[in-house]
């Protein structure tokens, strides 16, 4: 973590775009969702790392520690509660050396996914991302299943999804893998090496200044060995994959969001052994939007495209014009995302019992309370 240099005096908010923000991402847009706070002590800043409990915060005049106010935490579901990517509104706290993060500007976009463990919801990782680098390893296992989930979440996330083949140094056949895959996905792939530094030119056009671009990927796959590559710098630890030692294998452990030289922002992630569907839908369809398609000319329209007169989807396998594999695969994504909306509707039935419980409890305790009045 980098030594904190915000100053003692009070942040005022910009009145102009301030050179310091602009380098950050921060624009006339911004400015507009801004203004309801520009007239209080509050600054404006943007999330740059969150580490267990902590975020770090650029303003105008620097770097600081921050957290959310109380009223923050108690009422921000996922869309307000600060991530790395974010723009925020800060105040200074009683707290010294730590501001207070008291409100979060609308999300331009949000990669998001499952919560980790037994935590219901969707999880934010990323905000305010123009581009979402998917990174993958050409000398791993490229299951195609897996790449579709990324760039599904990719789309919905609303950034732009740019899939980067890493360590083409150990693979003969890179150029043929980008073209398979450029076909089937349908999105700019790029092979590259960050040992070599063969490919990183391609990727060039994405980094522009104040663009946020982040990394994503399984763990190992060389997100931070590229982020250091770029910068010219070890800003992040990497380390060679080690097979499950029982210390696990995750190198990166925080989200970071860093400025490369050419004035890019680039946010480095923790590799994630399973990315969860979350709400995909959209994503979904575009992914798979040649089946949409065709599903169209379905005779039926709940078609299930399995034995149904007049399946077009059905009769493009047959013709080859699609691949069976990527029904399937569409159905699983599919069925995922049905499952959730079941889930979705535990929860609330849960919730729904809970409430009733907690009322009859109270109820409960007003009667007793009277019965012992009346005694
Ligand atoms: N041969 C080769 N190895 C690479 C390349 N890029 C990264 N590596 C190696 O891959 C290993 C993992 O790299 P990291 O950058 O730590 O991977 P990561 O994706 O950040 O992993 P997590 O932080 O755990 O998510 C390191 O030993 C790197 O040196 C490359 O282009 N070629
Ligand atoms: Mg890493
Ligand atoms: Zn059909």
């Amino acid at each position: 973590m980098n030594p904190h240099s915000l100053g003692s005096g009070t942040p005022g908010a910009p009145d102009q775009l301030s050179y310091s923000l602009v380098s950050w991402g921060w624009d006339d847009r911004w400015a507009a969702e801004f203004a309801p706070f520009a007239d209080s002590d509050m600054w404006p800043a943007r999330v740059t790392a969150q580490h267990r409990g902590v975020w770090i915060v650029i303003g105008e005049k620097g770097e600081t520690a921050a957290s959310p106010t109380g009223k923050l935490r108690r009422a921000a579901g996922d869309s307000e509660y600060p991530t790395v990517g974010d723009w925020v509104a800060c105040i200074e706290s009683p707290h010294e050396g730590v501001a207070a993060i008291h409100a979060t500007l609308p999300r331009r976009s949000a990669f998001r996914r499952k919560a980790a463990g037994s935590r219901p919801g969707a999880q934010t990782i990323a905000a305010n991302v123009d581009i979402l680098l998917v990174a993958t390893s050409l000398n791993a296992d490229l299951n195609p299943r897996r790449l579709e989930r990324y760039v599904t979440m990719a789309r919905e996330s609303g950034a732009e999804p740019v899939l980067l083949l890493t360590k083409d140094d150990l693979v003969e056949d890179g150029a043929a893998v980008v073209e398979r895959l450029t076909d089937q996905l349908r999105i700019p792939v790029v092979a590259l090496s960050s040992h070599t530094g063969a490919g990183i030119e391609a990727i060039r056009p994405w980094l522009l200044p104040g663009r946020t671009v982040a990394l994503v990927g399984s763990s190992g796959v060389g997100k931070s060995t590229l982020l250091n590559h770029l910068a010219g710098a070890e800003l992040m630890e990497t380390r060679e994959i080690r097979e499950d030692d029982g210390r696990g294998r995750h190198t990166t452990s925080h989200r970071e969001l860093f400025r490369l030289p050419g004035g890019a922002l680039m946010l480095d992630t923790p590799g994630v052994r399973e990315m969860g569907l979350w709400e995909a839908d959209e994503g979904l369809d575009e992914t798979f939007d040649e089946i949409l398609e065709l599903a169209d000319r379905c005779r039926f329209r709940d078609c299930g495209h399995g034995r149904e007169p007049g399946c077009a989807v059905q009769a493009a396998i047959l013709a080859g014009d699609l691949d069976e594999a990527r029904l399937r695969s569409y159905q699983r994504l599919s069925e995922e995302l049905a499952g959730q909306a079941s889930e979705a509707e535990r929860r609330e039935a849960k919730r729904q019992f809970f409430k009733s419980v907690q009322v009859n409890a109270r109820a409960r305790a007003r009667i007793e309370n009277r019965a012992s009045r009346d005694r």
